[in-house]
């Protein structure tokens, strides 16, 4: 039978713009359906947007317009943003479509003809921010806990459902499903609430009409959750259409949800179809509801919210690089902290030096000396069998993190090949094998990194599609596309036959240096300080295209063009300068050097046979590892300088500033080591 896997979002509330909270949920749930896709399930990923209720019909009347027209303008820019990036979901549902009408309707009538509704008299007290009731215990001062709003008092004849009935089925469902209700904490916690004992729910309105009418009832309209969760039933297409393939037990269904709204989708969705008449066999697999984001240590006001926008953020860093950071950086299921540095730190660490300068050392040394052409594996010594076990071990990890709905640690695990890889490049050493004429070696040696390349390719497809597709291209290969039955996870790794042709193209991720960095730190960060409370309506307007944003080019800050008065050396003629032989340098290694504080001891490709060893003064400026795959202007013929106990330096590097701050000079990627600066 065809493994299938389903995943959802929740459908968001189109009072609100999509922002990074929202952001974070749909780029996992798009993860986790990509990575399913590798495994060879057959997938279905839904989004979309709930558009009914009180809080909507509210904010369409302060802005004057009527309800329809209200969610049809603010529906629109959640799928924008999601295509921007890089959602690849099946269907976008919207609760005010007939389809979903159609079917609520359906079920209501179902749970109804059970004998699960009935009509009472209602007065209690309501959160509209929340769309829910509050008991009293729950209220701070009047205010509701969450929003910290006044709640209202709801006095109505309401339709009722009876959710006290459910309290064993829903205990009992938990007992025997751990995985039902994920991380476990959070079961725990959905435990203890259901065994505090269940209230019956009210589940209509008379008192405003914008949401679906209960069949029967037109003077009632359905409570919005009863509504929205139906959603994910909804989209599939009735008992017709997917419903049979893609909802348990025929598939793994998942709903991904932010803990705030774990206890609707854990308690009340499963009661709601239990009293439908679905078996205990047909609710979802799992719900598990993931962590929340602060932003700078902050909560995600609505202004701090709409001031890191995702799409913005994705145009700036990279969209992949975002969807990397948010998943790797915060552990899925706890809450997490976003930081525009942290965000830029984890870029270059992982993506820019870690697989980034992987590729890159490897492609350039394919190049240099295999002409841009795989090598031939002339078989493995004991460092290669050490490292396709160690490697094996993050692939398997990484696919079981996979299915347990686990990104973090599938990223960790990845990661961790990356740096499995560029060990083992520093201890094959293929610069000196290839020095000491061993080509089989160093073919060898190539060969090998290439294989861990093309494994790390597949490992990166599920959060970095786009890069995962970088690069393969780089490696000369095309595009893997999942199929369905068949597992693409490289639990192996076959060496490619000699001869195909690699295709380097420059570095996967930029790694930006300080002043660039800064730079684009500036341009980030004032919108997360002074932002405005935009109660402006996002149009549907196309988003600017990249080129209509600030370029990616740092602006001179101020300081950088204010003149720097120094004492000019006497003038030297042309045939003095000429002597000296500058050259494009790049930093291979760095390391500290043991009891020289100042002192930092790199290799550095100045597109020669081997790299040379220069000892420089940086290392109050920079930690050795900023320095990895940063091209220098090197002074290539000094007379090689002996700092003593065999601490030789071949070259000098260029640089600016007091001792504790120095500013490299630079020079552009593309200009290869060794070339000549005139
Ligand atoms: O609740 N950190 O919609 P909603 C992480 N319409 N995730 C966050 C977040 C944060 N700070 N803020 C929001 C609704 N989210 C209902 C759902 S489903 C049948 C109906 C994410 O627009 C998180 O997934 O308020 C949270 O559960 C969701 O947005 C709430 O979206």
């Amino acid at each position: 039978m065809t493994a299938r896997f389903y995943v959802t979002t929740p459908i968001y509330y189109v009072n609100d713009v999509p922002h990074l909270g929202t952001a974070y949920t749909t780029i996992a749930a798009d993860a986790l359906c990509r990575a399913h896709q590798l495994f060879g399930y057959e997938t279905r990923f839904l989004t979309g947007t709930d558009e009914h209720g009180l809080k909507l019909a509210t904010a369409a009347q302060e802005r004057g317009e009527t309800p329809q027209t209200f969610v049809d303008h603010m529906s629109a820019p959640f799928r924008a943003a999601w295509s921007e990036l890089g959602i690849a979901h099946n269907d976008f549902i919207r609760t005010t479509e007939e389809r979903h009408k159609k079917f609520v309707t359906t079920l209501w009538a179902k749970v109804e003809e059970r004998g699960d509704l009935y009509e009472a008299a209602y007065e209690d007290w309501y959160c509209v921010g929340c769309e829910s009731f509050k008991t009293e215990k729950e209220l701070e001062d009047g205010h509701c806990p969450t929003h910290k709003k006044p709640v209202q008092k709801l006095k109505e004849t309401t339709f009722f459902f009876r959710l006290a009935k459910y309290q064993e089925e829903l205990l009992a469902l938990y007992t025997e499903r751990p995985e039902f209700i994920q991380p476990s904490t959070r079961r725990n916690e959905v435990v203890s609430f259901v065994s505090g004992g269940l209230r019956d729910l009210s589940v209509s309105r008379t008192s405003f009409s914008w949401g679906i009418p209960v069949p029967g009832h037109d003077r009632h309209v359905m409570y919005v959750w009863f509504d929205a969760l139906a959603n994910y039933l909804s989209a599939l297409g009735g008992e017709d259409g997917e419903l049979g393939r893609f909802w348990a037990p025929n598939a793994k269904v998942v709903h991904l949800v932010g803990k705030d709204i774990l206890r609707f989708h854990a308690v009340y969705w499963p009661s709601f179809l239990l009293a439908a008449g679905y078996s205990r066999e047909q609710l979802p697999t799992t719900i598990f509801a993931h962590g929340f984001l602060t932003i700078d240590g902050q909560k995600m006001s609505k202004s701090l919210r709409n001031a890191v926008d995702p799409v913005r953020l994705a145009r700036e860093v990279g969209r992949d690089a975002l969807r990397w950071y948010l998943l790797r950086s915060v552990a899925f299921g706890q809450d997490g902290d976003f930081s525009h540095e942290a965000l830029l730190t984890r870029r270059d660490a992982d993506l820019g030096k870690n697989i980034g300068n992987l590729l890159s050392r490897t492609l350039g040394l394919c190049t240099k000396f295999f002409e841009n052409k795989t090598p031939a594996h002339h078989g493995n010594t004991a460092l290669e069998d050490d490292l396709d076990v160690a490697a094996t071990k993050e692939v398997v990890a990484a696919e079981k993190a996979w299915r347990e709905l686990d990104p973090t640690r599938a990223l960790e695990a990845t990661a961790a090949l990356g740096q499995l890889a560029n060990q083992y490049v520093d201890r094959a050493a293929p610069w000196a094998t290839a020095k000491q004429g061993d080509m089989p070696r160093t073919a060898t040696i190539l060969a090998t990194l290439l294989s861990i390349l093309e494994r790390i390719s597949v490992l990166m497809m599920p959060v970095t599609p786009a890069l995962a597709i970088e690069v393969r291209a780089q490696l000369g290969l095309a595009p893997l596309t999942p199929i369905v039955g068949t597992n693409l996870w490289p639990h192996a790794a076959p060496h490619r036959p000699a001869g195909e042709a690699l295709m380097p193209r420059g570095p996967l991720v930029p790694v930006l240096d300080e002043v660039a960095r800064q730079a684009l730190l500036e341009r980030l960060m004032p919108a997360r300080t002074e932002a405005p409370v935009t109660t402006e309506i996002p149009t549907t307007e196309p988003a600017p295209l990249p080129s209509d944003l600030p370029s990616q080019v740092p602006s001179p800050s101020a300081a950088a063009n204010a003149k720097v008065v120094e004492q000019a050396a006497a003038p030297i003629t042309y045939d003095d300068f000429a002597k000296i032989d500058l050259r494009v340098g790049l930093v291979l290694t760095a390391e500290r050097v043991v009891k020289k504080d100042k002192l930092l001891k790199l290799t550095v490709d100045v597109g020669e046979d081997a790299p040379r060893s220069i000892v420089a003064g940086l290392a109050l400026s920079f930690k050795p590892e900023d320095l990895v795959n940063r091209r220098v202007v090197v002074v290539a013929n000094l007379v090689p300088r002996d700092f003593g106990k065999g601490l030789i330096s071949h070259g000098m590097l260029l640089a600016s500033g007091p001792s504790d701050a120095l500013k490299l000079a630079t020079v552009p990627s593309e200009l290869a080591p060794g070339a000549k600066l005139k």
